[in-house]
């Protein structure tokens, strides 16, 4: 196994709409991440993960991008830009910047410039095809639903965007644009930038001559996803750019499968440094975007397992729980009611001691949860605007039905204001915030957490500091115990002689725990618990969402 220091650190996402402003307007800016440097020092990451800050018409909050080498009117300034950058590095901390090029804003210059007329020169900068009797050229649909076309009077023709209509796909097949993508990376590299959150990487390549794909909720996915070209391409950003620079990588890879993450994140390092694997996101997935099920605990063991095992010497894992596009883990995952503390400790207490690089998403370090707004107007995201107006308004699908699955697993539930006191707007903004905040940032939020020695951000610190302190619990190799518990996840890992011993409660039940026979409690030392009073290492009783790691 190869050591490099992205896999030993811990990594913080900030999505700055909703991280802190500075001016009033309601919008979270780069001077509002600047006044918080010294609060993400504290915690004690390594690597700041920013969502797109670059100029962008907002239609999917700055995944839409109209200039890549400029920031975003609401967000500040090149000149903030870099006087963030600074204060990252002055406190040895280290900056991955949002790479969205599998498409760009339709307000793009390029764009701009392709839609004029069919030759144009920026005209294959973007997939352009001719209707089919009248209709769109295949049936490939959206994410953001209805079909991936949108036909253009002016030449015609039809372009696709496998997101919003204002997010044209970008035409990877052409050189150009390759070219002009590897030149925009190094200009953000060489100005100190530390690498790079590649957003769904793996849809740059699309199976040739656009194949209509079998009916599914997003049609057409096997053949964008993982498509003919695309380890082709990376290898060759890979050469021109990445292999320049000592930087981190990770790619955003929907519906990835092991067998392509081993390509994608392979030790030689000859594409990206790791994948964010999705299978933990679709897991509870239900019949339609807004449902959702209950997962049994040996499911969802088995799915982390597995990654943690098939990686193991070959590739490097990202481990996460959540993101801007997730909900909240704690009403996800735990319990966010009267065990918010506990199950949120037990939560991170696992991804702390699994192999690969830890990602923390902001608010996540005070337990944030999701926000349950009664009005679906209340919500903001293109992706749920979108869907109730197909599905529910123009469809038949049950409003509170829906309701209710937006509840459990809609991105705003991420992009609420984070929540830093119990001031109005909760210190997010002296103006009225862009999306609502959650009414609960009277009892969680910063202020609180600081003060309160016992708080999850306290015991986040707590986990980091073992980490950092613990090489095993970055390599140490992977194994498990009675993955059909119902209750508890058992695993070990080994590195150099050194044994970490992991017991989680999933549960809000007190359960018996035995020590699995070939283990001695012997010797064995309760590095950190989230009841602090853990005990020795035999069989015991576990507290509701209790977690105990050992080192023997
Ligand atoms: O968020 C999702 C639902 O769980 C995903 O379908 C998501 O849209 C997909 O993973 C792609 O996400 C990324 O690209 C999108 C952007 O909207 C997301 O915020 C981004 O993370 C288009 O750029
Ligand atoms: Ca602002």
């Amino acid at each position: 196994m190869k050591k490099a220091w992205w896999k030993e650190a811990v990594v913080y996402q900030i999505y700055p709409r909703s991280f802190m402003d500075s001016n009033g307007d309601g919008i979270g800016d780069l001077p509002g991440i600047i006044s918080k440097l010294d609060y993400l020092k504290e915690l004690g990451v390594d690597v700041i993960w920013l969502s797109p800050c670059y100029k962008s018409p907002n239609d999917d909050n700055g995944y839409d991008i109209s200039d890549y080498r400029d920031i975003m009117d609401e967000f500040g300034t090149l000149e903030d830009f870099r006087t963030m950058l600074e204060g990252i590095h002055k406190r040895g901390m280290k900056l991955v910047m949002d790479l969205v090029v599998n498409h760009t804003s339709d307000e793009h210059a390029w764009f701009m410039e392709s839609r004029k007329s069919k030759d144009n020169p920026y005209r294959d900068y973007y997939i352009w095809r001719d209707g089919k009797d009248g209709k769109e050229p295949n049936n490939w649909t959206s994410y953001f639903y209805g079909p991936a076309w949108e036909y253009d009077k002016e030449t015609d023709q039809y372009y696709l965007h496998i997101f919003s209509r204002k997010q044209p796909d970008l035409n990877w097949e052409n050189p150009n644009v390759r070219y002009e993508v590897y030149d925009m990376m190094k200009y953000w590299l060489d100005m100190g930038c530390d690498g790079f959150r590649m957003d769904v990487v793996n849809m740059y390549s699309k199976v040739p001559g656009l194949p209509d794909g079998k009916p599914a909720e997003i049609t057409g996915k096997e053949h964008f996803q993982d498509g003919p070209r695309i380890h082709e391409f990376l290898q060759e950003m890979n050469r021109e750019v990445l292999s320049k620079y000592d930087i981190m990588t990770v790619g955003e890879t929907a519906d990835v499968s092991i067998e392509e993450a081993l390509r994608y994140a392979n030790n030689e390092g000859t594409e990206l440094g790791m994948v964010f694997q999705f299978e933990q996101n679709m897991i509870d997935n239900g019949e339609t975007r807004f449902s959702y099920r209950k997962v049994p605990l040996p499911e969802l063991k088995a799915c982390f397992s597995k990654w943690q095992r098939q990686l193991e010497g070959k590739a490097w894992n990202s481990l996460y729980w959540t993101n801007h596009d997730q909900p909240r883990t704690v009403s996800r995952r735990g319990n966010d009611k009267e065990y918010r503390k506990e199950s949120q400790k037990m939560l991170y207490t696992m991804l702390m001691t699994m192999q690969g690089t830890p990602y923390i998403y902001q608010g996540e370090e005070i337990g944030m949860t999701n926000v349950y707004f009664d009005d679906i107007q209340d919500y903001d995201d293109v992706e749920i605007r979108n869907y109730w107006e197909r599905y529910v308004v123009n469809g038949t699908e049950d409003p509170e039905k829906t309701l209710d699955g937006i509840h459990f697993r809609a991105r705003d539930n991420a992009r609420t204001p984070m929540q830093w006191d119990d001031s109005e707007n909760a210190g997010f903004t002296t103006g009225k915030p862009w999306i609502k905040v959650n009414p609960n940032y009277k009892e969680i939020n910063v202020k609180e957490a600081l003060e309160d020695p016992d708080s999850i951000f306290h015991y986040m610190q707590d986990l980091i500091r073992m980490r950092k302190a613990n090489e095993v619990a970055v390599y140490g190799d992977f194994k498990e115990y009675e993955p059909e518990n119902e209750k508890l996840y058992i695993y070990e890992r080994n590195f150099e002689g050194k044994k970490l011993f992991v017991v989680l409660n999933f549960t809000e039940e007190t359960v018996d725990f035995c020590v699995p026979e070939g283990i001695s409690g012997e010797g064995a030392e309760l590095l950190i618990d989230n009841y602090k009073d853990g005990g020795k290492l035999e069989n015991r009783v576990m507290r509701p969402y209790e977690a105990s790691v050992y080192l023997i």
